[in-house]
């Protein structure tokens, strides 16, 4: 295969002191000996930064430092060249056209980490999580991304594939040569590897929801009827007056979304508009929102007025809370008391209740406290570096697992070798699209066009 060389700005588009453009290919060494003239006339050495001008027509377009790498230690396995040059955007793009002029072609979107991958360097999650990497929100996020980069996963994930490769060649030797008097793999001895890799599969599995949770954020809904203080506990928390809030009932029209951290958890919080019956046609869309956000978020946080006695409409919310993930807040505790704490606990026994005046600010804290503690209580026993947080992988992980769970439902009903071998070929295929060595290339492109450009 032909290989070109590609370009690309390797740092964000702004100003900056310093840009770096990214070279790689078997061109690149060639093309920055036209352009770049360091003022001893030295030339460049392997991984020697070395200081000069990029020039055109004897005319200095810029000072930069640059340096060269030789294939095939470097990020793409090619030889690479990187000039580093003043951060401007002018800069850049002339320097940038100037060696597209020497033939150099603009790099898409990843890439330099597509070819990374496609010379062997990494497999496709160590890739997946270059982009993690970048993106992470949080220190915990971007913990698991720089431990899948090392190739954590792929490690158990090849294990698990071999696993069933070995089984497959056994069932096989019993369907190729039935009159030999090699002795046949029994179904119990299938089924018992077949668990085996079920119990290894579930395992990496269970962990996967609080992967997603470090990834994505744990997307947190505040509920309740209007104007119990929803909007006024929204602002508490990001410490930034962000929502609207009055005293009138029905302030709230639209989902309001912000990303915070708390403990190191990446939190969505999701401001609603107060539940209730109305005939206001942009409430009424509004309290169908809510609804939505309800039913898809990780965490309810549902509100309560304290200086109004319970009424039908909380105890409508409060049936669908019951069965959630809930923490219940008690708010306007400044107020005259009116509303019956013995109902809630009994009729929201196993939740949280937390007391607050955000008038006063009283209690947020414990709010705080309160989310980090539903999240990391259910993490005990999580080894980090088996965290899953990529979507794709949990997908294709379920995928798998459904197909040994297959495999062995078809050993436990005694059906011919052939059948139990159609599963555990879609079980191998799965576990091999994870790390990339069953992939088909438009799932390439897709994975590697979200990354920015330049990586
Ligand atoms: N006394 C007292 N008033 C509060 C407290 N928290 C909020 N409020 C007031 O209650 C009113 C409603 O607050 P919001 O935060 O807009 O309530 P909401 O639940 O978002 O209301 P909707 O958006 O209409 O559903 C405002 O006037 C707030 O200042 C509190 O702890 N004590
Ligand atoms: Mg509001």
């Amino acid at each position: 295969m032909l290989v070109d060389t590609i370009v690309a700005i390797s740092t964000p588009i702004g100003e900056g002191a310093i840009g770096i453009i990214r070279m790689s290919g078997p061109e690149a060494f060639h093309i920055i000996d036209q352009i770049f003239v360091s003022p001893t006339h030295t030339p460049l050495k392997n991984r020697v930064l070395t200081y000069g001008h990029i020039i055109e027509d004897h005319q200095v377009i810029d000072e930069v430092m640059v340096v060269k790498m030789h294939a095939p230690s470097t990020y793409t396995c090619e030889d690479v060249v990187e000039i580093n040059c003043h951060g401007g955007i002018i800069p850049l793009r002339e320097i940038l056209s100037r060696i597209q002029r020497k033939g150099a072609r603009m790099a898409e979107r990843g890439e330099f980490t597509q070819r990374a991958f496609l010379n062997g360097r990494i497999d496709l999650t160590q890739a997946e999580s270059v982009m993690d990497l970048i993106s992470a929100k949080t220190k915990k996020g971007f913990d698991i991304a720089l431990n899948q980069l090392e190739g954590h996963l792929s490690k158990r994930v090849k294990q698990a594939r071999m696993d069933m490769m070995a089984l497959m060649a056994f069932i096989e030797v019993g369907i190729d040569y039935p009159e030999e008097d090699i002795e046949d793999i029994s179904y119990e001895e299938i089924s018992d590897r077949l668990s085996q890799v079920e119990v290894f599969l579930s395992g990496l599995l269970e962990n996967a929801e609080n992967g997603r949770i470090l990834r994505e954020g744990l997307k947190t809904a505040i509920v309740g009827k209007p104007n119990v203080g929803k909007s006024s506990l929204m602002n508490a928390l990001l410490k930034d007056a962000r929502a609207i809030v009055t005293e009138i009932a029905g302030t709230t029209r639209d989902l309001i979304e912000e990303f915070m951290n708390i403990g190191g958890i990446p939190i969505k919080l999701v401001d609603t508009a107060g539940i209730r019956d109305t005939e206001d046609v942009v409430e009424k869309i509004g309290v169908e929102r809510s609804k939505i956000a309800f039913n898809e978020a990780d965490l309810i946080i549902f509100m309560l007025n304290a200086a109004e006695a319970l009424s039908e409409e909380d105890l409508l919310i409060m049936d669908l809370v019951k069965d959630k993930h809930a923490i219940v807040i008690v708010n306007k505790t400044d107020l005259e008391q009116k509303i019956d704490y013995s109902k809630i606990e009994m009729l929201l026994h196993d939740k949280r209740i937390i007391r607050t005046s955000i008038e006063r600010d009283t209690g947020i804290s414990d709010v705080e406290k309160a989310i980090s503690e539903m999240v990391l209580t259910q993490q005990v026993g999580v080894s980090e570096n088996e965290i899953i947080s990529n979507s794709r992988h949990i997908h294709l992980l379920e995928a798998a697992l459904k197909n040994v769970k297959d495999a062995k439902k078809a050993t436990q009903t005694r059906l011919p070798y052939d059948f139990i071998e159609v599963d555990i070929k879609d079980a191998i295929l799965n576990l091999g699209k994870i790390t990339g060595e069953s992939v088909e290339s438009d799932l390439l492109n897709s994975i590697f066009s979200n990354f920015c450009l330049g990586k």
